[in-house]
């Protein structure tokens, strides 16, 4: 239901945080690596046939002058997650500009460079809009972020009133 894409293999280590979060909710997803300037025929292949194959999201990343996410934006309908990566000599600055700055029209929803764990979330967030399950697995997602934080407040609060 959710396909990952990225630029190229070296975009992995950082990308398969949003594939552990589909994991974790139980979403299947397709994961692959094509690239908007080196495999551009690839890309547009993979996004034309992309709704018929069942994905309803779409998580594109891609390092330096990133392009991936607003090219697949182009050829589709389905809401596409783009995640900057911090590759290269401008460590994601580039990427991020290249992402998150599409033209009226064709909108990519960018997340923080690097920040592929927060894609999957809204790729699930954007899946629990019309799925019951999913939407009570986040519901307890929140739950437990929210005790954690609770736990490392009562480790650490102090006070010297
Ligand atoms: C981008 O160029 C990729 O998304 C990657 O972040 C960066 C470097 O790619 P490699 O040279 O490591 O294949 O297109």
């Amino acid at each position: 239901m959710v396909g990952i894409i990225m630029g190229s293999d070296s975009d992995l280590p950082v990308m398969e945080q949003a594939e552990a979060v589909l994991k974790e909710f139980g979403v299947p997803y397709e994961l692959d690596v094509m690239s908007a300037h080196r495999s551009p025929d690839r890309v547009r292949e993979w996004v034309s046939t992309a709704r018929d194959r069942g994905l309803k999201v779409i998580i594109a990343g891609a390092g330096m002058s990133a392009h991936l996410a607003g090219v697949v934006a182009a050829h589709t309908t389905l809401p596409v997650i783009g995640v900057p990566l911090a590759s290269g000599a401008l460590n994601g600055v580039d990427a991020l500009y290249s992402t998150v700055n599409m033209p009226p029209g064709v909108p990519v929803a960018t997340v923080a460079v690097d920040g592929a764990r927060n894609a999957g979330i809204l790729a699930v967030q954007i899946l629990a809009t019309s799925d019951a399950s999913l939407a009570a697995k986040l519901e307890d997602f929140k739950k437990k972020m929210a005790a954690k934080v609770e736990e490392r407040s009562k480790k650490h609060r102090r006070s010297t009133l």
